[in-house]
Order: C-alpha cells, then sequence, then structure tokens
C-alpha cells in the first residue's frame, strides 16, 4: 500500500463526508477531549505537536468508536512574546508571521489525520476571540476581580522594558546582559486570591495527576497559624504572622521586612545609614532568590525595642530580607531556638538563644528539636504542640493582642504587559472619572497594527497616538486609553470555554451550549503547566460561575500530560544543541499512521524518551503483515462452523486482546496496547497456519482486528475495511465488546508425579504456561505431603498429560 496516497485519499472522503462534525443534538453521550492548544511560534509542527496530538486523537477516535460523540477542536493560542521578540529582530510584523505560521499548521495537522473539529477553532490574535477576553476583563472589573496597584517589575535600564522572570539570568538581562533592577509601575491584578480555598480544595475530587494536583497545592501553599502583635517602646504597633505561637517564649528578636512602612521611623540615627543601604541592595534581588535557602541570610539591626505582649520582655527590632514584605504582614517573630533559619541568624549577630524549657521532662533541649511542649510559663505547661498554638493565640486575643489567621502563599495574578502583541486592555483612564470600562458595545477595542513596536521604554501602545487618544465614555471629555495588554494567560485561561460557541458574534459563549459540553472530560498537555495555566482556567470557570455565566465548578474533569521526546542525545531537543529530530522526512517516507504508531509504540505517552527511529521499520512491517493477512481472507463468505479447539483459542486471544486494548488507551497505556495487537496478530498467524482454517471465522476475527487498529493507524484500517467490504466509515462503527465467555478457557487435568509414581491430580487452563503448571503442581496438597520438604531437583512436563517431579 501506498501510504501517504492512501491517507490522502482517505482526507479528503472524510472531510467530504462531514465525519468528524460534531452533532451537537447529541450531546447526552458527549466526550470532550481537548489538547492544549499550540503556540504558532515554529512554521512547522515538530516531534512534540505529533507525539501530543497522534496518540491523544487515538484516544479521541477510541472514544467515537465506544459510541461516545466525541468533541475535538483545536485552536491557537497566538498572541504573546515569541512573535514579538521575532519582530523585534527580522521587522516582520507579528501578526503577519503569526497568521502565517497559523495557516502552515493547520495544513499539516490535517496532514495527521486527526479528528480535529476545525469549524470551531479559535484563534485568540483574531479580534472576534479577543473582543470575548476584553469582555471578560470587564466582567471581573466589575465584580471588583480586576484591579490595579503598584508592583515592582524587572526592568532592564538599558533594553528600556519590563523583562519576565524567565528572560532574568542570574540577575542580568537574557539579551543585553546589564543588571536588571525593580522598579515599581502600576499593573493590572485578578484577584485569584478570593479563590484561593476554593482551589485548593476543588482539588480533591479532580482526576488529574497526583504530582501536579501537590504542586497547585503547594503553588495555593495553605498556611494555618496566627498573628501577633508586638509594641514598639515608642508605643507602635505591629503585626507578625506565625505557624509557631507555642514559641513565643523563646523569641529573641523581630525581624520587618526591608520594605515594611515603619523601618524609616524606626530606624535610630545611629542606624540609619546601615539601614538604607541595605534597603537598596535588597531592591534588586527578586523574591525568589530572597527565599532560597542556599542564600546566606544576612540584616540589619534597627536600633529600636519591641515589647512581646505574653512576658514584657524587650527584644531588638531587625531588618532582613529573608522577610518578604508581600506574604503574611511582613514581618516575623524570631525564634532561633526552634527555627533553623532564625538560629543561623542569631548566631551571626549574636543575639540570644532563648532556650525554651519542655514542660514534659524538663530538659533543655537541643535547637530546631520540635518540642511536644514548650514553655517556662505555668500557664500553659503540660499542653502538646498543637494545644499550645491555640492557647497561646487565644490568650493574646483576649489581650487584644492576636488572633487567628490563615495565609496563603498564593499571589494575585499580575495581568498587564508593557508590550504589543496582546489583547489591549479595555479601559480608558480620565482625568475626571478615574478608571472607565470601555462600554461593551464599544468592544472590540482594536489593536492598531501601524505600531512601532521595538522597546523604548513604554508600552509600545503608548506612541501610537490614535489609538490612546479617546473620549471617556462617562463624561465626553478627552481621556486615554489604557496602554498595556494582557498577559496571553488571559488568552488561554478561557480558550476551552469558547470553543463549542466559537462563532458566537453576541456573546462569548451561550450558557445553555457550554453547560451541556463542559467540562474537558479528557485534557492532554504538557506538566510544565501544572500551575499558571491550569490555575488560571481553575480560576476563571469559578469566577464565571459566580456571575452566573455557566454552572460547572472546574473546567478540566481529568487530566493527562504527555511526556517528552528528547533529542537522540537524551537532552531537550534545541536548534542551538543541534539536536532536533524533525517528524517531515519520517513522515514522507512512512506516512502518518506509521509515524504516529510508532511514537505510540517506541514511547511511553507519560513519559516520552530520548528519541530513536530503531523500530520504526518494524511498524511498517507490521501493518504489512496485517494487510497481508487481510488481502487472503477478504472474500471469504458463507456461514462458519463450530469453533474447533484452536479456534477457540485464537477467540480467546481476540478478546482478551478487545479487553485489554479497551483498557490501555482509557489509561493512555498505548503501547502495551498496541504490544498485545502484536501478540494477537501473532495468534491469527499460527491458526492461517494449520491444517484446516474456517475462512469466515476468521475474516470475522479479522474484521475486529480492523476495528482495534483503526484508532492507532486511522486511514490504514478506513482501507482494509474497505477491501473486505465493510461499511464506510469503520469510525461509525463500534469498538468491539469481549465476550466474557470466550475468555473462560477449558480445563485440562494432569496426572502429577513423583519420582514417576503417582501422587495427585490437578486442573489447568488448556494454555497455561509451564510456570503456572509447576507452580499448580508444586502447591497441591497431595504432592506436598508427597514431598514432604524434599525439594524438587526438575520438574517434566508432558503437555495436557504429566508432571513429573524429579525430586
Ligand atoms: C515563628 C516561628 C518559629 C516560625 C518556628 C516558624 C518556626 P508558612 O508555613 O510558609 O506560612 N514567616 C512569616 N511571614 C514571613 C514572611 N513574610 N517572610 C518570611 N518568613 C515569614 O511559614 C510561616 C512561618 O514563616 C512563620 O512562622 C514565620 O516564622 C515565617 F519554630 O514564626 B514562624
Ligand atoms: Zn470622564
Amino acid at each position: 500500500m501506498d501510504y501517504v496516497a492512501n491517507e490522502r485519499k482517505w482526507q479528503k472522503k472524510w472531510e467530504e463526508s462531514e465525519l468528524y462534525k460534531f452533532d451537537f443534538s447529541k450531546a447526552d453521550k458527549k466526550c470532550y477531549v481537548l489538547e492544549m492548544f499550540s503556540y504558532p511560534s515554529a512554521a512547522k509542527l515538530h516531534i512534540g505537536h505529533w507525539f501530543n496530538f497522534g496518540p491523544s486523537d487515538t484516544y479521541a477516535r477510541f472514544k467515537r468508536m465506544q459510541g461516545y460523540n466525541v468533541f475535538q477542536p483545536m485552536g491557537f493560542d497566538a498572541f504573546g512574546l515569541p512573535a514579538e521578540n521575532y519582530a523585534i529582530k527580522t521587522g516582520i510584523h507579528p501578526s503577519d508571521s503569526t497568521l502565517k505560521n497559523i495557516s502552515t499548521m493547520e495544513d499539516q495537522l490535517k496532514k495527521m489525520g486527526a479528528t480535529f473539529n476545525w469549524e470551531n477553532e479559535v484563534v485568540t490574535c483574531l479580534p472576534e476571540y479577543y473582543q470575548w477576553t476584553q469582555w471578560i476583563f470587564l466582567q471581573l472589573f466589575k465584580h471588583n476581580l480586576a484591579y490595579r496597584k503598584e508592583a515592582p517589575v524587572n526592568w532592564c535600564p538599558s533594553c528600556n522594558t519590563v523583562l519576565a522572570n524567565e528572560q532574568v539570568v542570574d540577575g542580568a538581562c537574557e539579551r543585553c546582559k546589564s543588571e536588571v533592577i525593580r522598579k515599581n509601575l502600576t499593573q493590572w491584578f485578578f484577584k485569584i486570591t478570593d479563590y484561593a480555598e476554593e482551589l485548593l480544595v476543588g482539588l480533591d475530587k479532580l482526576d488529574w495527576p497526583e504530582k501536579t494536583k501537590a504542586m497547585q497545592r503547594n503553588w495555593i501553599g495553605k498556611s494555618v497559624g496566627g498573628e501577633i502583635v508586638f509594641t514598639t517602646e515608642g508605643g507602635k504597633r505591629f503585626t507578625v504572622y506565625t505557624t509557631r505561637a507555642d514559641t513565643i517564649f523563646g523569641v529573641s528578636y523581630v525581624v520587618l521586612a526591608p520594605e515594611h512602612p515603619l523601618v524609616a521611623e524606626l530606624t535610630t540615627e545611629a542606624q540609619r545609614a546601615a539601614v538604607d543601604a541595605y534597603k537598596e541592595a535588597s531592591a534588586k534581588v527578586n523574591e525568589i532568590e530572597r527565599l532560597s535557602t542556599a542564600r546566606e541570610k544576612n540584616g540589619v539591626f534597627t536600633g529600636s525595642y519591641c515589647i512581646n505582649p505574653i512576658n514584657g520582655k524587650k527584644i531588638p527590632i531587625w531588618i532582613a530580607d529573608y522577610v518578604l514584605y508581600s506574604y503574611g504582614t511582613g514581618a516575623v517573630m524570631g525564634v532561633p531556638s526552634h527555627d533553623e533559619r532564625d538560629f543561623v541568624f542569631a548566631k551571626k549577630y549574636n543575639l540570644p538563644i532563648q532556650r525554651v524549657i519542655c514542660a514534659k521532662d524538663g530538659n533543655d533541649e537541643l535547637p530546631f528539636v520540635e518540642y511536644g511542649i514548650m514553655c517556662n510559663s505555668g500557664e500553659f505547661n503540660g499542653l502538646t504542640t498543637e494545644e499550645g498554638k491555640k492557647a497561646v493565640i487565644d490568650k493574646l486575643a483576649s489581650m487584644g493582642c492576636g488572633g487567628h489567621k490563615t495565609n496563603y502563599r498564593l499571589r494575585d495574578w499580575l495581568v498587564s504587559r508593557q508590550r504589543y502583541w496582546g489583547a489591549p486592555i479595555p479601559i480608558i483612564h480620565c482625568e475626571h472619572c478615574g478608571c472607565v470600562p470601555v462600554p461593551e458595545k464599544d468592544l472590540p477595542v482594536l489593536l492598531p497594527y501601524n505600531v512601532a513596536f521595538k522597546p523604548d521604554g513604554k508600552s509600545p501602545l503608548a506612541s501610537c497616538d490614535d489609538f490612546i487618544n479617546t473620549v471617556c465614555p462617562v463624561c465626553g471629555k478627552p481621556a486615554k486609553r489604557d496602554v498595556d495588554t494582557l498577559d496571553t494567560f488571559v488568552c488561554s485561561s478561557w480558550y476551552y470555554l469558547r470553543y463549542p460557541d466559537a462563532h458566537n458574534d453576541k456573546a462569548a459563549f451561550d450558557k445553555e451550549v457550554i453547560d451541556r459540553m463542559l467540562p474537558v472530560d479528557k485534557y492532554i498537555g504538557g506538566a510544565e503547566h501544572a500551575c499558571m495555566h491550569l490555575l488560571y482556567a481553575r480560576f476563571f470557570t469559578k469566577a464565571l460561575r459566580d456571575m452566573g455565566y455557566l454552572s460547572f465548578d472546574e473546567p478540566f474533569t481529568s487530566l493527562v500530560h504527555q511526556g517528552t521526546i528528547l533529542g537522540p542525545d537524551g537532552m531537550r531537543m534545541s536548534k542551538s544543541r543541534g539536536n532536533v529530530v524533525s517528524p517531515d522526512e519520517y513522515v514522507s517516507e512512512y506516512g502518518a499512521d506509521v509515524f504516529r504508531m510508532y511514537l505510540m509504540f517506541g514511547f511511553s505517552y507519560i513519559e516520552g524518551g530520548p528519541w530513536s527511529d530503531d523500530g520504526i521499520k518494524a511498524i511498517k512491517k507490521f501493518l504489512e503483515r496485517i494487510e497481508r493477512i487481510i488481502e487472503k481472507y477478504k472474500n471469504a463468505s458463507g456461514k462458519k462452523g463450530e469453533l474447533s479447539a484452536s479456534e477457540k483459542s485464537l477467540n480467546y486471544v481476540r478478546h482478551n486482546t478487545i479487553k485489554r486494548v479497551a483498557e490501555d488507551v482509557e489509561i493512555f497505556s498505548f503501547n502495551t496496547a498496541i504490544a498485545r495487537i502484536m501478540e494477537f496478530v501473532n495468534a491469527i498467524y499460527k491458526y492461517d497456519a494449520e491444517a484446516k482454517v474456517d475462512a469466515v471465522f476468521l475474516k470475522e476475527v479479522l474484521h475486529d482486528l480492523t476495528l482495534i487498529i483503526a484508532p492507532f493507524a486511522p486511514h490504514f484500517a478506513e482501507e482494509m475495511n474497505e477491501i473486505s467490504g465493510g461499511e464506510y466509515s469503520i469510525f461509525n462503527q463500534s469498538f468491539p465488546h469481549h465476550d466474557p465467555a470466550a475468555l473462560v478457557l477449558d480445563e485440562v487435568e494432569l496426572a502429577v508425579q513423583v519420582n514417576s509414581r503417582m501422587k495427585g491430580k490437578i486442573k489447568v487452563s488448556s494454555d497455561a504456561d509451564n510456570e503456572s503448571i509447576e507452580r499448580i503442581a508444586l502447591s497441591c496438597p497431595d504432592v506436598i505431603s508427597a514431598l514432604d520438604g524434599a525439594k524438587p531437583k526438575k520438574v517434566i512436563i508432558i503437555p495436557k498429560r504429566i508432571v513429573n517431579i524429579v525430586i
């Protein structure tokens, strides 16, 4: 068979017959299979796309053959930095390069033969999509889930631009290598923190990889503790956040973050120079570094003291940048006897280490040993850690200086970018009326085409007068548009909601339609999205639910991460390493079916692995082997006879294969599924070699084989189905159901001898292998007593008759 020609033939026929058109009237048995959409950065599909989309299409086809009405849309995450950087380098407009890449990728994806619902395609950089991204922004704004505040950004003074965290390498700009500084800019945020608790508990009921759920839990970072108010000698109150209130008797200093507003006031004249220098130095360090355990802890004394509310002790106030201003209250109590970080800090600066007597055994404890109970105050003696935490906070609360408090590490999501290639933020700034939302009827706020996108310190849109100058929708006076664009993660946080209603020009989506179509039943994509994309999408779903636009709680019921195909050298494929393997030559030589099947057979879908093409020829031969045997029996007709023993045994393999392949595909274990199909084909050939073959029976078996192979090699199977006179399309036929009766094998009785003397009888299934026969024989009670503890030297098995154990 000419695989490539065959693929074109069936792709054309599928398209003409609208085989994959989703039938919205049959949404009751819907199965929404979604692969994370592509970033159109390269003009061509790479192995990663094939590895993601080929096998997941096999899953989609399998579900379709199981009778599901499968919806498998595809689209492009088309805004973003790479296209803009490419434009800065080459002068080619991001819109031009992106749309060109998309059209090439569409062609290639079609040649892959995946069952994508192209009529529902979405492209995030087109106004018909981003109009609704802007609409969602406005809904969030209306519901107080979008707001503006000052926030530090990474700033490269020589490129004059904001840098994303990943563009900062060792504190320097990735492009020009100059030192990156932190600069405060007014930025837009989405209030994802309002949903922290729900985002956390919602994870429990999701069928997602445990590791991904753990990463999200960690990212949300729930922390249950208490707030404690300390008062300075000058009478100023400030609050610390602690998860170990029970250690309050061990506090020997407190630390404020350098940015804490009280620092200036508390700093004494003698300490001012040192404090100011420290503040300036730590402003350059980003939070990730500040928290790093590897970084040496240092700080400066402010010169002031405060009072420990529990015992009235006088305590020095320090500043140190291991305390983040953005977490908790931006202030902590230092307990060197309990906390390793505090211990190191206290040693370094000669601060007292106040040993807390453990009431349990009255001994001095070593630092950082978790005490069951702490304290040298009669009142709290004899408490466990948990009881101690509660009792201390309750007591402080009754004194008006503390309370229980839960914190989350999750921060609000910074969504504004000082970049060109993104959706404009639909806000107008008016001198008189402040931040005014663009009226919904005026959406989309179009991204202008003619913009100087070279960075010059401001958002590119700021230099586009036609764009920024407008009138205030409230007072009608001249006003200016917001010049920032939205983070591309905003675009990708709701595309799965748009797909089922992709051409709706009255709304982002129709509630009734998406309530029927969502949640996504199987979401497939890279594990690198564990925190950001997947968390943002969950947040959007919950926020839109609370506004009444949809009625489900979670967007993705079940999630699978595909592994990564590495270069042949075991390293991530990259142009600079020169280890990129292109799928193109393989596809033109072997065809899409063979290539897809090889990817599924040669690599574990979940794990991936280093590229090697060993075995791609074997897959081709395997399909040819199937083709030969189908050709041989395609015209068999008549009535099949009673099943003989060897037919029963083939029937066993057939039904076992049906059962196991269905189980394997369900868990994306494609390599094991294909291995089972190979065993099935071997069994078919073995039967074919027998003296008496029931051709009609074999044709029936081969039809099942064609159905089983169809999701894996779709064009091939369609052709095999056609040459054997099957009905078009094979994908309208059902994946076979296994017959449980065929899986019950005939049993045979074997005599068991010990040293050639008959000792007992066992029953085994007729196809049991020698290993299991031996195991069964040796566990037979009569044999055990005959052996009387002796070790068998040898076990001889005469098939279907005798087992002889030699001792
Ligand atoms: C005293 C103490 C004693 C603490 C002890 C821990 C152990 P999680 O679980 O991550 O919430 N902390 C509080 N705010 C901080 C900030 N803004 N920057 C850096 N560290 C901060 O951790 C809470 C603990 O981290 C708090 O409990 C506080 O130190 C510190 F034996 O208070 B602890
Ligand atoms: Zn106004």
